[in-house]
């Protein structure tokens, strides 16, 4: 009986635990997973990976799904809401009992909070880069190809503006296809794992399920984005502001801005909904000329109003109580008329 036990005990012990990724489910965050994974697989031997998507404002609740041991887990591309850092921090306490855990990122709103990450047991790769994928750069030699890497690297990096992909370049025409379709399929975990799947199995870079997608939400952004110019509540010398809050915009809310304001050459917001009570105010600067005072204005702005969420200083989205919204946007267009802006 004894033997038996000890036999069971060791059988156990032996099994290997899985790694965990929480990532957030764009193409900086997927990219720098994928080389992140790939590069442990490589020191580890077979490994088990679990991929759970989140966004900053719902990280508690997929945090609540880490339920069985592990052996590593790792947080990728995730802003932290100040709003829900209690409860993160009391899940990762419990969590870092039970295997590493690591937190990778480049958002202020993390990169601030390091030192507190670190007292709870959470080691942390954190830099100020514009990009995820900028930080994992330094996995890429520990791959199993570096080279096809280095282009997954690359789309991680052009998806959060970090670098430019020029159109003659051969990763253009991938950047689109896989943008789209992700944009379109926002909350598609399925698809989301078939792409990091096919990246480290089979190292094709657009999967076919992805073509397909892509083509869909092609038509169903052209759609949107006529609607969007046709819905511009707000439009100065210095900013335009777009209201889709009675649209279900998926996940094209950043493209549709980034959109108006290199086409208008300012910046542009694009409100959305989340739910009934809380509006998304998604911002981004044109790529060429220089709008940092404004754009920095405006983010304080929003923030000030208890908006958790964050990006970069010219693209970045926060999310506030819908009740306050209107007058969120009378404060922004009343700063944005001052003399000296
Ligand atoms: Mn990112």
């Amino acid at each position: 009986m004894l033997a038996l036990i000890k036999h069971v005990i060791r059988a156990y012990a032996a099994m290997p635990r899985p790694v965990i990724f929480i990532l957030h489910g764009d193409l900086d965050g997927m990219a720098a997973t994928a080389i992140i994974a790939d590069s442990l697989r490589r020191k580890k031997g077979s490994t088990e990976f679990k991929f759970l998507f989140s966004q900053p404002h719902e990280l508690d609740k997929v945090l609540q799904q880490v339920n069985g041991d592990f052996d590593e887990l790792y947080l990728v591309d995730l802003a932290i809401d100040s709003e829900l850092w209690p409860k993160v921090a009391t899940k990762l306490v419990e969590l870092s009992r039970k295997g590493r855990v690591v937190w990778i990122d480049h958002h202020p709103s993390t990169i601030d909070l390091a030192s507190k990450l670190a007292e709870i047991g959470v080691e942390t790769v954190l830099e100020k880069t514009k990009s995820a994928a900028t930080i994992a750069r330094r996995f890429l030699s520990e791959t199993s190809d570096p080279k096809f890497y280095e282009d997954i690297l690359r789309l991680g990096e052009a998806s959060d503006l970090a670098i430019e992909i020029e159109k003659e370049d051969p990763l253009h025409h991938p950047l689109e296809v896989l943008s789209i379709a992700l944009a379109y399929k926002v909350r598609d975990e399925k698809l989301k794992r078939k792409i990091l799947a096919t990246w480290l199995n089979e190292k094709i870079i657009v999967p076919d399920e992805v073509v397909e997608a892509a083509s869909e939400g092609e038509r169903i952004f052209k759609e949107l984005y006529g609607e969007a110019t046709r819905s511009i509540i707000f439009d100065s010398e210095k900013l335009t502001i777009v209201d889709l809050r009675s649209r279900r915009v998926y996940g094209f809310a950043g493209r549709i801005a980034s959109m108006i304001a290199n086409e208008k050459g300012r910046p542009t917001i694009v409100l959305t909904r989340l739910g009934e009570a809380a509006t998304l105010i998604t911002f981004r600067a044109p790529t060429k000329g220089s709008f940092e005072t404004i754009s920095a204005t405006i983010g304080r702005t929003a923030r000030s109003h208890g908006g958790g969420g964050g990006g970069h200083p010219s693209a970045f989205t926060y999310k506030v109580p819908s009740t306050l919204a209107e007058n969120i946007l009378r404060e922004i267009i009343d700063v944005v008329n001052e003399p000296d802006m």
